[in-house]
């Protein structure tokens, strides 16, 4: 077999379906390995389309067993079976039915798209084009249908049957059989299909909407794990209250299923009704999960509810429009976790996120634009650019329109667009209507790839009592296969900003073009004065990192230092010691392997800021505290040197520091520990206070151990044995990897027999061993892929284990001599052939390999080359790979 790369699909092209499908009615007869389908799909042809054109119906991997048209066998040579289509040609010209029996095999299905089995469940997942592996259909968001849907199946082996919409009859089938019939009134894509089948726990509450519709919700496990399922269904409820009076969003069904599967590409899935789940990201408790699987479990619960609305009662027109319901509802479940948490903390999290995984990604040859104008392997877009960038481009929507005409606009936008499949254009258009303005110029963010650098210096004139800031934006110029490479038109950036005092006094300065904390940069260059300014403040921008961008503003350690203490908004307090410790990376860095003992300035700085918060407020807001003390990570100094970057060197910098601040800040690290010890028995709570003060112990621990590995060892051992969490045990063991001896094989060997029956727990122990920044990992990982509890088969482990060894351990990954390239590389291979989504998705780890010296450089180069090579590759890898190499 030949490696074919997949044709390129561009939204220029994008026509009407020449059909279209009013109503499916769907009877599966589940079997392990011989599920029968029988597909009744009433057509017309679609008056926006083609008179008379073929019907085009897409399948893939199907067996055809019986097709009749309008009850008749259709007349000899007008059907067509093709690999990946049903041709009908000369359809009628009026609505018609054809009725359609497919043959599937789930068991064999590891793809794990279309029907599947994992752990002995039938499920389902179509998003975004897995529904022509069940039947032959017209495979696109714009074709929307009412889906009626028996499913029938073994009494034994599957006494749970469920679908979208709401519950109809069921009933014995004969022959040890049973069947039940679920419909969806609400028209929808075919990806939104699901249906499950099989043996499952479940545990229930009611939910009354604001229409006072008595709502069923339900959460289904693994039999056993029912004790871990109430978290995620008190989450449900939450979402679904939430959505009311944060965007006047009822449910509209009777009833909303949550089922937890062990094997599953993604996070979750939005199918109407019937959300589908990584069981990672259901289940929870407190030996079992960290205070971020309960944060992740919280926010994930929420993106699929809110979805209903911004994704199912409005969904996408083509593929092409992915971020209208994606960028938009994580922009929901992040305001849904910020209200439910700290909306500081949180809103660090989200950049922590987008910096690590989206301004990477954006700096690389994937980068892409939010709304892509081509694709060959849509499956390949589920990325942090669509998700993540995609949500700060509505947030910023919030910020320039101000939250009553954003609120006003989002409710144009569902009364506008219900029941329809839509654009970003018709997103925009319901701002531009509520808030009369021209939305044009904003609109480039969906189009332009790349990070945009916002350049900023501050000059203050004592006689005139002035204080002028000078911004000056640019952005890259991305050239991919899909982009010309033009010339990128100025953005619409918002500048939340204020001038705060050194001395932490008031400042008078004003600006007439600054409205509510807010000044808009429209223009490639420009310049904002502010008056009544008597002496040189200190600029705080892009407060609460109004626009995602990267800010180039020079500002001394004593600065940096007035903003940490004295200004108002957390963000930027944050950001000022994420930028003392950057810096005081990035010089030691440049400076070349200076003398191991010293901080060097900024690190000296950075020691002394950190001491007088840490005495000021530590213990006010231990979850912010925690993140103040968390340096940037080693990703960040790589993009921030962007060139010819050595991973080792970055991290030898960053491990110095961390000794530094470690031995600086002893004495008070360890009284933090006593001060927000939890007293013996104390009752567990994953609510964000508790988990505050857990991240904050930790984050001393870590700390302390980098400063005194004798000590941090038996800290760390005392920590793994006798904590009451998976938080305080997992951040334990986490510290020592890092220290290389026997004490750290007993904690693993020990913590890897006590959760022996626990997968979601074993994920843990590979993610951290596979982190692990020495020279034996390579061979370590390369042993866990042979452990009993390891499989290739399954997406979880394969991100764990892999995942974690290509993403989370810089050192490792780009060894010298290539050897992390290799088994990244190698994995993908072997993997291809079975999960060709998550082979391309583990493929990404590669995506800044030219940012590397040139012996890395050249090494990444041959092991992409050698995957490049495979013949027979699946078009999800073909993609990856040539893009990485294009
Ligand atoms: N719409 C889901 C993401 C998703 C996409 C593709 C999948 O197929 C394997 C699964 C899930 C979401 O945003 O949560
Ligand atoms: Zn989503």
């Amino acid at each position: 077999m030949r490696t074919e790369t997949p044709p390129i699909i561009r939204l220029a092209d994008y026509r009407p379906s020449d059909y279209l499908i009013d109503r499916v009615e769907l009877d599966v007869r589940l079997h392990p390995t011989e599920t029968r389908i029988t597909a009744t799909l009433a057509l017309r042809p679609n008056p926006k389309g083609e008179a008379g054109a073929p019907l085009v119906l897409d399948g893939d991997e199907l067996t055809l067993l019986a097709l009749d048209l309008d009850g008749q066998p259709p007349a000899p040579g007008a059907v067509e079976v093709q690999p990946r289509a049903l041709v009908l040609h000369q359809p009628p010209r009026r609505p018609f039915t054809l009725a359609i029996e497919t043959q599937v095999n789930p068991s064999a299905n590891t793809k794990l798209m279309g029907l599947y089995r994992s752990g002995g469940v039938y499920c389902t997942q179509c998003e975004a084009d897995g529904f022509r592996r069940i039947t032959y259909f017209l495979d696109r968001p714009d074709v929307m249908a009412v889906y009626t849907t028996r499913i029938e199946a073994d009494l034994e082996e599957a006494p749970v049957l469920l679908g979208n919409g709401n519950p109809g009859q069921a009933g014995p089938a004969g022959e040890g059989r049973h069947y039940a019939v679920w419909h969806d009134p609400h028209p929808k894509p075919a990806y939104l299909f699901a249906l499950v089948g099989g043996r499952l726990g479940r545990v229930a509450t009611r939910f009354t909407t604001m229409e006072g519709r008595d709502v069923e919700i339900a959460v289904y496990v693994e039999p056993g794990k029912e004790p871990r399922a109430p978290y995620a269904l008190d989450a449900v409820a939450r979402s679904m209250a939430w959505d009311e009076t944060a965007f006047g969003r009822p449910y509209d069904l009777d009833v909303f299923n949550v089922v937890a599967v062990s094997d599953f590409n993604m996070g979750a899935m939005e199918n109407k009704g019937l959300n589908i789940f990584n069981d990672k990201y259901v289940l929870a408790s407190p030996d079992t999960a960290t205070d971020a699987d309960y944060a992740n479990i919280e926010a994930i619960i929420a993106h699929e509810y809110f979805h209903n609305w911004s994704g199912n009662r409005v969904t996408c027109r083509d593929w092409f429009q992915l971020c209208l319901k994606e960028g938009l509802t994580v922009f929901r479940d992040q305001e849904f976790s910020s209200d439910a948490r700290s909306r500081p903390v949180h809103r660090i999290a989200e950049v922590r996120t987008l910096r690590a995984r989206q301004f990477p990604e954006d700096a690389g040859p994937l980068a892409h634009p939010v709304r892509p104008q081509a694709y060959r392997e849509i499956n390949n877009f589920y990325t942090a650019t669509v998700y993540e960038k995609g949500a700060e481009i509505v947030r910023m929507l919030r910020t320039l329109l101000g939250p009553g005409a954003f609120r006003g606009g989002m409710d144009r936008y569902f009364a506008a667009c219900d029941g329809t499949a839509a654009t970003v254009e018709d997103f925009l258009a319901a701002f531009a209507a509520e808030s009369g303005r021209d939305l044009a110029a904003f609109a480039r963010w969906y189009a332009q790839a790349g990070t945009p650098t916002v350049a900023v210096s501050g000059r203050h004139d004592p006689a005139a009592r002035t204080y002028t800031l000078a911004f000056r934006q640019s952005l890259p110029t991305v050239v991919t296969e899909a982009a010309s490479g033009a010339a990128p038109l100025p953005l619409v950036i918002p500048v939340a900003l204020g001038l705060v005092d050194p001395g932490g006094g008031a400042v008078a300065g004003r600006s007439d073009r600054v409205r509510d904390g807010v000044f808009v940069l429209e223009a490639e260059e420009d310049s904002l004065v502010f008056t009544d300014v008597d002496a040189a403040p200190v600029p705080s921008l892009f407060r609460g990192f109004s626009a995602p961008v990267k800010v180039a503003h020079a500002l001394t350690p004593a600065e940096r230092l007035a903003l940490l203490s004295h200004d108002s908004d957390p963000f930027n307090r944050w950001q000022a010691a994420q930028s003392l410790g950057l810096e005081a990376i990035l010089s030691r860095v440049r400076a070349g392997a200076p003398q191991a003992e010293e901080a060097g300035p900024r690190g000296e700085a950075l020691s002394r800021a950190l001491a007088a918060f840490l005495d000021a407020e530590a213990l006010a807001d231990p979850a912010f505290a925690a993140l103040v003390l968390t340096l940037p990570g080693d990703q960040e100094a790589a993009q921030e040197i962007g060139t010819e970057v050595d991973p080792d060197a970055i991290h030898r910098a960053r491990q110095t520091l961390r000794t530094h601040l470690g031995r600086d800040l002893a004495a008070r690290l360890a009284a933090l520990r006593e001060a927000l010890a939890e007293p013996p028995g104390a009752p567990f709570s994953p609510d964000a206070a508790s988990a505050g003060r857990r991240a904050l112990r930790n984050v001393a621990l870590d700390l302390l151990a980098a400063a005194d590995p004798g000590l941090g060892t038996r800290l760390a051992v005392a920590q793994v044995e006798a904590a009451a969490t998976m938080t305080d045990r997992l951040a334990a063991l986490a510290v020592l990897t890092l220290l290389p001896g026997e004490a750290r094989e007993r904690a693993l060997a020990g913590f890897a027999e006590a959760y022996r029956d626990e997968p979601l727990v074993l994920d843990k122990w590979f993610a951290i061993q596979a982190a692990i920044p020495e020279p034996g990992t390579v061979a370590r990982v390369r042993g866990l892929m042979e452990h009993p509890a390891f499989a290739l088969g399954n997406p979880n482990r394969v991100r764990s284990l892999i995942g974690s060894f290509s993403l989370n351990n810089p050192t490792q990954f780009h060894r010298p001599d290539g050897a992390g390239y290799d088994l990244v590389a190698e994995a993908v291979r072997h993997l291809d052939g079975k999960n060709p989504q998550v082979a391309a998705r583990l493929l990404t780890a590669f995506n800044n390999w030219r940012m590397v010296e040139a012996g890395r450089r050249q090494k990444a180069e041959e092991a992409l080359r050698a995957v490049a090579a495979v013949t027979g590759l699946s078009p999800d890898v073909s993609d990856i790979v040539g893009r990485s190499l294009g």
